[in-house]
């Protein structure tokens, strides 16, 4: 019997593995599907020039059906989405905890796919919408494949399974008139959270700003449940994994993600492409929080829950390897949109824990692949295909691509030598954790999930005040839009019990008041026959407790690797200062675009030719994360709206302005405050200052003051 391959050079593996099935058309004729050389690609055989179409035109009739038959279903959550190729290393062997050879052999390079999306929008939806961001990698190992089909929130909204049809409709466009297109300010969505109070952890995470993302390259990704690890010896650990990622976590401002979902919907999708195609490859740390089996009650929340974290305080994230993402794949719907993730794709060495979400998912990924991919052959589609051989008895089925040999398609057998053989647990043969399950059959659940408040709360606590002042102000936009005020009322109600200042900010902001106890329609509790638990909030004090890592502000790297900076000029800038500020921003790492009136060239006081990025026809200051005003402007620019433009918004939204030279006079024609004290708005300051005020993140401070228009 064959050892399990072991591959030392992995990433090349599944790149290798794909190119037998990609194609490039360089010099080759036109064929149809059959091979057959096409002479006159622009018209259809007819009766004469002008006379009917004839139906033995094979060439047009094939054109057309394949057209008609191009698209499939999409995904029913995570439509939008984008993805790229890469590859994991582990930094030091976790043998002790687990026998996955990607999380024990430090010499692998292993290939992955990884695709990040929205929840509730379609296909074709905006990038910035406020949404749980899906954070989905598939391991392709040299024992299978592992998926780890996460979010960029460490909690779900429901606890069980059976919740999660009902959270989709209600979150998804009404069902009368399909709308509003993704996007949970509505109704539906407010009604369902307003009555299933466990959602409000993972709603209040949406409401913060990490429900709008800067950047996929830019978000934390989580596993969120528990999850065994099973190590040589068969101990058991539980665990929970990490993604984080080294260029730091931050997010936009909302009015700026309106915004952006207006300029350039693809925001994010191009942000991730243009990275990976300029070399700026995306990273991510690879983390475990590891808790032995013997401590799996020490909480005073369930490790089975998925609404609940283990804060960080008490369970530290080991660090155990690094995630690149290296190459943008080569077509979008072979691999983006054919990529099937399923949690319950694990290999030996990681197992399940008995979460009812996660054990709801297990059914329903395979489920899904069979009404949008058509068939149970989805895992031939080369973005699904192991690395690892793949040979078993199942047979046939629509669009079957391997070629099976031989006469015995069953075990066991002996006319074919008993192949393929059953692998020995030492062979690398998949062994379920042997847990004792004894109990009763019932259908409910645990008293030990019913806590649905201390944990928001925890989040909460842990926000600066800034970050608070964006939810806050999330919640009440989000309720602003919903027309049922008993629903508005319920929320609030359900606040209270988080954070009572909170609640009152939000009730203050509707216009309504906070009601001392709500009814519940009848029979909407957990069970029919349960006590409304859920009405009667045990705890509703105030614990201060809080958790650093919970707030995005711990997550800043201080350096401005990658951010986008414009630089307003037109003909005649300086270009000293300019080129000084340009070269000190190339130089951390930041992307300069070039801001002028038209396109084309402009020229500088030297004569320089220098090529324009954005012309003010294109231009949003939204797409950057700092603004400069340049020296040697001229006198359209100076009194340009566009330009004034610019500089307001760019202020509005709290990011950091440089002014050189005459640019002052620019920044004297809009409306922003000079007589302030501002550390994000430099005037003919250094340019090794203006990256530290970049560095330093948003100056929020700006929000308190009133506001500039733009
Ligand atoms: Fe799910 C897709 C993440 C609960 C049913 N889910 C999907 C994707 C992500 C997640 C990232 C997109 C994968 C891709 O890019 O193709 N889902 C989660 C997380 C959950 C979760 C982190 C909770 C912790 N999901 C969940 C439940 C169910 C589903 C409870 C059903 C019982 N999810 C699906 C699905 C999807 C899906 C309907 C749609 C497309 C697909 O699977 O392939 O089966």
């Amino acid at each position: 019997m064959k050892p399990q391959k072991k591959n030392k050079n992995q990433d090349n593996l599944k790149t290798k593995d794909l190119s037998k099935n990609t194609q490039s058309p360089d010099k080759e004729f036109l064929t149809t599907n059959q091979g057959v050389r096409i002479n006159d690609n622009n018209n259809s055989l007819k009766s004469g020039e002008r006379g009917p179409s004839l139906l033995e035109d094979f060439i047009l009739r094939e054109k057309i059906t394949h057209f008609d038959h191009e698209r499939i279903p999409e995904r029913i959550v995570h439509a939008r989405g984008s993805a790229a190729h890469g590859i994991f290393q582990l930094y030091e062997s976790q043998e002790q905890f687990t026998k996955a050879g990607i999380f024990t052999d430090t010499s692998r390079t292993t290939p992955v796919f990884v695709r990040f999306s929205t929840v509730a929008g379609s296909r074709g939806s905006t990038d910035l919408a406020r949404d749980v961001r899906g954070f989905a990698v598939k391991f392709y190992t040299d024992e299978g494949v592992f998926d780890l089909v996460g979010n960029n929130i460490p909690v779900f909204s429901i606890q069980d399974a059976m919740k999660f049809p009902d959270f989709i409709h209600a979150v998804k466009p009404e069902q009368d008139h399909e709308m509003p297109q993704a996007a949970s300010a509505h109704d539906t969505f407010w009604d369902f959270v307003s009555l299933v109070p466990e959602t409000m952890h993972m709603v209040s995470w949406v409401m913060s700003d990490r429900g709008i993302p800067k950047s996929y390259r830019m978000m934390e990704g989580f596993g969120i449940h528990t999850f065994r690890l099973i190590n040589q010896k068969g101990d058991s650990h539980f665990v929970k994994f990490h993604w984080k990622p080294v260029l730091g976590v931050h997010a936009v401002a909302w009015d700026e993600a309106q915004k952006i979902s207006g300029k350039d919907p693809d925001f994010h999708r191009r942000d991730l492409w243009e990275n990976i195609d300029q070399g700026n490859f995306p990273e991510w740390e690879l983390g475990l929080q590891i808790v032995p089996e013997a401590d799996e009650f020490k909480f005073d929340f369930d490790l089975l829950d998925p609404t609940k974290i283990i804060p960080e305080e008490l369970v530290p994230v080991r660090i155990i390897g690094k995630m690149t993402l290296n190459r943008n794949p080569d077509n979008f719907f072979a691999e983006t949109e054919q990529v099937a993730f399923h949690p319950g794709h694990i290999v030996p060495g990681i197992d399940f824990s008995n979460d009812p979400l996660l054990q709801g998912r297990l059914f329903s990924y395979t489920d899904t692949q069979l009404s949008r991919l058509g068939s149970p052959n989805f895992h031939e589609i080369p973005i699904n295909r192991s690395v690892a051989p793949v040979h078993n008895n199942q047979r046939d089925a629509h669009m079957r691509m391997t070629i099976n040999k031989g006469k015995t398609n069953y075990h066991p057998n002996s006319l074919g030598g008993g192949c393929p053989y059953q692998a020995m647990i030492k062979d690398g043969g998949f062994s379920s954790f042997p847990e004792r399950v004894d109990a009763e059959k019932i259908r409910g659940r645990s008293k030990s999930f019913s806590d649905h408040f201390s944990q928001p709360r925890l989040f909460m606590n842990s926000l600066s005040k800034h970050e608070k002042r964006h939810m806050v102000d999330a919640y009440a936009f989000e309720l602003s839009k919903v027309n049922h005020d008993h629903i508005k009322e319920r929320v609030c109600y359900n606040l209270s019990m988080i954070d009572k200042d909170v609640a009152k900010q939000v009730a203050d902001k509707l216009g309504i008041t906070i009601p001392k106890k709500v009814e519940l329609p009848l029979n909407q509790n957990i069970g029919a026959d349960e006590d409304p638990v859920r009405n009667e909030p045990k705890d509703a004090n105030h614990v201060t407790e809080s958790s650093k890592v919970l707030s995005m502000e711990a997550h800043n790297k201080g350096d401005i690797k990658t951010r986008v900076v414009g630089m307003i000029c037109s003909n005649g800038v300086r270009e000293d200062s300019l080129m000084a500020y340009k070269n000190t921003l190339e130089s951390q790492g930041a992307t300069v675009k070039i801001i002028a009136p038209k396109g084309g060239k402009i020229k500088t006081d030297q004569g320089t030719a220098l090529k324009v990025d954005e012309n003010f026809l294109t231009v949003t200051s939204v797409i950057f994360e700092a603004m400069v005003a340049c020296d040697g402007l001229d006198k359209e620019v100076l009194e340009h709206q566009v330009a004034k433009h610019l500089l307001q918004e760019t202020y509005k939204h709290c990011k950091a302005i440089a002014i050189l030279g005459n640019g002052v006079e620019l920044l004297n024609n809009t409306q922003i405050p000079t007589n302030k004290k501002d550390p994000a708005l430099l005037v003919n300051d250094e340019a090794k200052a203006f990256v530290k005020a970049i560095a330093a993140g948003r100056n929020w401070q700006r929000e308190l003051e009133p506001v500039v228009p733009a």
